[in-house]
């Protein structure tokens, strides 16, 4: 009775818990958006790679269903399914039911999830309809269902075959009620499963998407060395070697134990102008860098430095290498384990963790000065092309200045083809980067002049992903653009500036639109990412066709939108079908009423995931090699790594 008791005592207390993260979500998983719900499956696959860095665990399988679940395998020990000691009921339901119960079961030294994640799977199950839960131990199968959070009750299904592999299984199907949207992107699973991969040599991740058929494997027995080749696949390698090496550090826990910290580097310089520098912690993506990101370009800057000057290789530049010339086309990957991170910045993906600064800067000093004294040819790329650079920003330096002195960047004017909006209150104003001068003008006409601001930028426009700022900025199109949207550019640059909080391309909806869009997309991205990452980009979604059936019309955004509309509203049998192929086959109360009035239009916010995947995408979309480029182009038709933040 007692005993009973203090059951019901402990489980009224561990629902309480659950209803804190359903009532707050985003305290836990970040939003309830497609991002948070891609969350829900990234938390689960950290338990599993958890068991893996422990050494239990070689293979984890992750499965998208039909019906909008998503499971997850692993062959590592099982979730413990013995009655735990805080109560009577199995320890399997402390760790579903029990905010960050996980960890409590287990020496902690091992684990490595934190910030983003690591929020334990109790999270998951709480912002479940229901999550099932398969577990192979102790010699037995065992199930339980999870309804709503609450467990229905531990069964020992049959005993284990005598050569059956221990593991567990969670399935998970996310409540409709809390997240927007249940469907879950294969593509956007696909790019962070992969990056696990590198980023965890040893262990392979399966990714199967049972709606589509969709399938794949990853499996890097060279790490983040494979990772560098994978982000240079489309760049031309000024040296055939990935430079790598790894250090181990000491470091006292927050409980006083001995831990590691593990630094793992491997870079590759490339012939491009674009360097890009991936820090991960604990395998979260650090985009907002950090100690370690810290550590590692002071002692990159300085190694390279000393290297060249006493070589004799600093003699055609003026003073020494700066770190951004040393850095340029450079890839590099830098990912760190600490038995306590932690995590800041706006998007907890800054790594605060004041002793690893130290500890990285001299891992990479002594590693990469031994690196670069036994390699010399490598040695010798990666000093040349820093000088190369090291020229260039002088000269754009120059170009810059005389750029700013003559041209509008520094007037105050505004670009004579803007229409500006009424509205002085950035966060009402929309600007809406419209395709060609007869689509500028519907829109010109189509538009809320209140809050509405149109500027026609004819064409396409330079290739950013191929040249210097100072070429780009040689482009009127392109300084019009940054005249109108207030910020500046390069060392200028102030988001408080933006003279709209909604920057719209709207481009046709077919290949060259998607191109045009693309190579604006692509300058945003490399000379003007804040605008990006504060979600001010965003794409117009024109409609691809418009139905008339007994007198009413239908717009159709999709291919898929059509077919429905076709057999569901129309029997099949619609009057018309016209396919709208520019935004200038519209009327202005066409293009008004399906893609700029905000009641009825699409506007896709663009997003960046995942900085390595898009970082990727752009190179492979407007770099050098053509092969690669079809390759995507047919795989991703529509912008399948941007994603909806
Ligand atoms: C707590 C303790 C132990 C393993 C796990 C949890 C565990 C959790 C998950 C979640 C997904 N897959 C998992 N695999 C294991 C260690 C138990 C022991 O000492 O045997």
């Amino acid at each position: 009775m007692s005993q009973e008791s203090d059951y019901n005592a402990g489980s009224i207390r561990t629902l309480e818990g659950l209803e804190a993260v359903r009532k707050r979500p985003a305290m836990y998983i970040g939003s309830t958006d497609a991002r948070g719900l891609h969350h829900l499956v990234y938390e689960v696959v950290d338990n599993a790679i958890d068991e893996a860095l422990a050494g239990h665990c070689d293979t984890i399988e992750v499965t998208i269903h039909e019906d909008d679940s998503v499971s997850v395998s692993d062959d590592g020990r099982g979730i413990p399914v013995d009655t735990h000691e805080s109560g009577n009921r199995p320890a399997v339901d402390v760790i579903m039911t029990v905010l960050h119960a996980g960890g409590k079961f287990d020496n902690k030294s091992y684990q490595v999830s934190g910030g983003l994640h690591g929020v334990g799977v109790s999270v998951v199950n709480a912002l479940s309809h229901w999550l099932e839960v398969e577990i192979k131990r102790d010699g037995a199968v065992w199930t339980e269902r999870f309804d709503h959070g609450e467990p229905e009750g531990l069964e020992r299904v049959r005993e284990m075959d005598p050569d059956e592999e221990t593991g567990t299984t969670i399935r998970f199907w996310p409540n409709t009620d809390i997240f927007e949207t249940v469907d879950f992107a294969y593509s956007t699973l696909e790019s962070r499963l992969r990056e696990l991969a590198f980023l965890n040599p040893g262990v392979a991740i399966h990714v199967t998407d049972e709606r589509t058929g969709e399938t794949n494997e990853f499996s890097f027995d060279g790490g983040i060395r494979e990772f560098v080749r994978y982000l240079n696949e489309t760049k031309t390698a000024l040296h055939p070697d990935v430079v790598y090496f790894d250090d181990e550090q000491p470091v006292e826990t927050e409980e006083g134990d001995a831990g590691i910290v593990q630094v793992e580097v491997a870079m590759q310089a490339t012939q491009g102008v674009q360097g890009s520098i991936h820090a991960f912690a604990n395998n979260i993506n650090t985009r907002e860098g950090g100690t370690h990101m810290t550590g590692f370009k002071t002692a990159l800057t300085r190694v390279v430095n000393d290297y060249a000057t006493s070589h004799g290789l600093l003699r055609d530049i003026d003073g020494t290498l700066k770190g951004e010339d040393i850095r340029e086309g450079l890839t590099a990957v830098l990912s760190i384990k600490h038995p306590d991170p932690q995590f800041e910045g706006q998007t907890k993906t800054k790594l605060g963790n004041s002793e690893v600064r130290g500890m990285v800067e001299s891992a990479v000093h002594e590693h990469l000065s031994t690196y670069l004294e036994e390699n010399p040819s490598t040695a010798e790329a990666l000093v040349s092309k820093a000088v190369e650079a090291a020229k260039a920003r002088m000269a754009a330096k120059k170009a810059e200045e005389l750029t700013r002195r003559k041209s509008a960047l520094e007037s105050t004017s505004l670009p004579g083809k803007l229409a500006d909006c009424q509205t002085r209150d950035p966060s009402e104003a929309e600007l809406f980067i419209v395709e060609g001068d007869s689509a500028g003008g519907s829109a010109k006409q189509a538009r809320n002049p209140e809050f509405q601001a149109i500027l026609p930028l004819f064409g396409k426009v330079l290739n950013a992903e191929k040249h210097r700022l100072d070429r780009v900025l040689e482009n009127e199109k392109i300084r019009n653009l940054i005249t109108a949207v207030g910020t500046g550019i390069g060392e200028e640059f102030d988001i408080e500036n933006a003279r709209y909080h909604k920057i719209i391309l709207m481009t046709d909806a077919d290949v060259d639109g998607a191109h045009i869009r693309t190579l604006y997309l692509t300058f945003l991205y490399r000379h003007m990412p804040e605008l990006v990452e504060n979600g001010y980009v965003y794409a117009a979604q024109p409609p691809l066709y418009r139905i008339r059936y007994k007198g009413e019309t239908y717009d159709a955004m999709t291919e898929a939108d059509r077919e429905r509309i076709v057999e569901e509203v129309c029997d099949g049998n619609p009057d018309q079908v016209q396919r709208f192929k520019g935004l200038g086959e519209m009327n202005p109360e066409q293009l008004w009423e399906t893609t700029m009035n905000p009641e009825n239009r699409i506007l896709k916010r663009m997003g960046i995931e995942d900085a390595a995947a898009a970082d990727r995408m752009f190179s492979v979309l407007m770099g050098d090699a053509v092969g690669p480029r079809k390759q995507f182009i047919k795989e991703h038709s529509e912008d399948a790594e941007w994603v909806d933040i």
